[in-house]
């Protein structure tokens, strides 16, 4: 078969909603896509254990320590389990890692701002898991099957975590005026960043119109940045917070909250390596990854001694 029959019967299989899977023909440039988005997906959530990792030591409760340590374990898994879907479409996680470091590949924005209270927690949780669910749940239904797959059980879990973030704000909300005012705090300094989570305005978005063609992306960046704005405003209502936002209304003709405009140039400037936490952030992942060197080594040492151990599975 040739490129372009491979090509045609490649986008035939896509539109039946039939998922790709690693062994099967794709278009390089659909690899290319993949690779990046999970690559960068993977890499938000292991640095998006720092901020959390901020508070473990300083938690309130030895209750509330638990389930802060549970979730970061969480992300940890979600990192590991995406980049071996990842590993799948034939990159190396050295090479992932050394992106990373590098500062080729990018990870969410919005890790890449300060954690100073332990609101901030409870902000993570109810707006930045919950921004991540929109965006995953329609992820769920991406085309390529290990992403797919990954989606359905990371999704559960997130799910945890932004019940424990809004649980967290709620007890906050409840409690004294400065504890009150503490999660307002919170609340106005993560508003923004979560919403810009979803990246550029779709008329802007470099990927987009190719990625909703492979059916990679599902829902627009624009769609699931309004999803996520109609859902938080009333969960805002419940815990008694203000919207840090002058121009969000309802709208009766359109059903959706209308919202002021998003800071771009804020925005660039995180996603271009210069926020106000994206130096410590990744000299925190290459120091933890010098660190473990000798594990790397040891396992590689133990896995060359004992290759006896495993009979090959090779037919030939
Ligand atoms: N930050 O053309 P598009 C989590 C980049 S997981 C940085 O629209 P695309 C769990 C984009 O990469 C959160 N860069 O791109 C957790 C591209 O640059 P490139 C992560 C951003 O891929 C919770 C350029 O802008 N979730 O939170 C951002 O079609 C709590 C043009 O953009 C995922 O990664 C951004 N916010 O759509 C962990 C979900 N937005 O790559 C711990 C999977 C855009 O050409 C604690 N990813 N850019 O150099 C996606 O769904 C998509 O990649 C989008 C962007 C929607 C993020």
């Amino acid at each position: 078969m040739d490129e372009k029959a491979l090509q045609l019967r490649f986008q035939e299989q896509i539109d039946a909603e039939i998922k790709i899977e690693p062994k099967d023909w794709m278009p390089d440039a659909y690899r290319k896509t993949l690779i990046r988005q999970m690559s960068q997906h993977a890499h938000s959530e292991i640095v998006g254990m720092l901020p959390e990792g901020n508070w473990v030591t300083r938690a309130p409760t030895l209750k509330r320590k638990a389930i802060l340590l549970a979730k970061i374990q969480d992300e940890a898994g979600h990192g590991l389990y995406l980049y071996s879907a990842t590993e799948t479409l034939g990159i190396s996680r050295d090479e992932m890692i050394q992106a990373l470091h590098s500062g080729k590949a990018k990870y969410s924005s919005v890790f890449n701002y300060p954690t100073l209270s332990w609101a901030d927690i409870g902000a993570i949780g109810w707006l930045v898991d919950g921004a991540a669910i929109m965006n995953q749940v329609a992820l769920m239904r991406t085309s390529y099957g290990p992403y797919s797959r990954a989606m359905i059980r990371i999704c559960k879990e997130e799910s945890f975590h932004q019940r424990q973030g809004f649980d967290i704000l709620y007890t906050l909300c409840q409690g004294s005026e400065e504890q009150k005012a503490m999660a307002q705090d919170a609340f106005n300094r993560w508003w923004w960043p979560s919403i810009m989570m979803f990246g550029p305005h779709d008329a802007e978005s470099t990927h987009s119109s190719q990625s909703t063609k492979w059916k990679i992306k599902r829902k627009s960046n624009d769609e699931l940045r309004q999803d996520f704005v109609d859902a938080t405003v009333q969960q805002a209502e419940v815990l008694g917070l203000t919207i840090p936002d002058p121009d969000l209304k309802w709208n009766e003709e359109r059903k959706h909250y209308d919202f002021g405009a998003i800071n771009w140039e804020e925005f660039w400037t995180v996603v271009k390596g210069n926020g106000p936490c994206n130096r410590e952030r990744i000299a925190a992942r290459q120091k933890a990854y010098d660190d473990g060197e000798w594990v790397r080594d040891a396992a590689a040492a133990y896995a060359k001694k004992h290759t006896h151990a495993y009979p090959s599975t090779s037919t030939s």
